[in-house]
């Protein structure tokens, strides 16, 4: 494991909505420390999830790369307001690798969270915030990676 990364995670397949909000998430978060999934904010990226990067490799290459990378991450800041099966599924694997979690979501009247991301809520362990703006969402991300600080 490494100290200074982060694995930010996001809709690939679910949809590719809010690709520009991860964008402004993930280089807020560059500032605290090496995001191994950058790429989940590029525009390159749509809802088919094809990453110019990524042509040619397998879905197995992906998921078993993302898997090694969740390993390697300390903390964990998932952008869960488009529901994804694969953020889903990452967010379950990192629970069960005692990672540190912040999740994001911003409410509006035709969305409301998973109660199992929203019940899984423990303290600094796994955090989840409700936001407006990319701005709100930044602020949530310093005091997440402050009180991290203070552990
Ligand atoms: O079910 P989703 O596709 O929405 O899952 C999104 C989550 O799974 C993200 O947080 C990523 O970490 C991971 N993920 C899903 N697809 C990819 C991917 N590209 N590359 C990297 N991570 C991914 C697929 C490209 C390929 C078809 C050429």
């Amino acid at each position: 494991m490494n100290e200074n990364c982060i694995y930010f995670c996001g809709s690939i397949r679910g949809g590719r909505d809010d690709a520009e909000i991860y964008r402004q998430l993930i280089s807020h978060l560059q500032t605290y420390g090496k995001v191994l999934t950058e790429h989940i904010g590029s525009t390159e990226v749509n809802e088919k999830g094809i990453i110019k990067e990524d042509v040619g490799r397998t879905d197995k290459e992906i998921h078993d790369r993302d898997i090694e990378w969740l390993e390697y991450a300390k903390v964990v800041v998932a952008e869960v307001t488009q529901p994804s099966l694969g953020v889903g599924y990452e967010l379950g694997r990192a629970v069960a690798m005692g990672k540190q979690i912040l999740c994001l979501f911003r409410p509006s009247p035709d969305k409301r969270l998973s109660a199992m991301i929203e019940g899984a809520k423990n303290g600094d362990n796994f955090r989840v915030v409700h936001y407006n703006n990319v701005e709100d969402g930044c602020l949530a991300i310093s005091s997440y990676m402050k009180s991290l600080c203070n552990v």
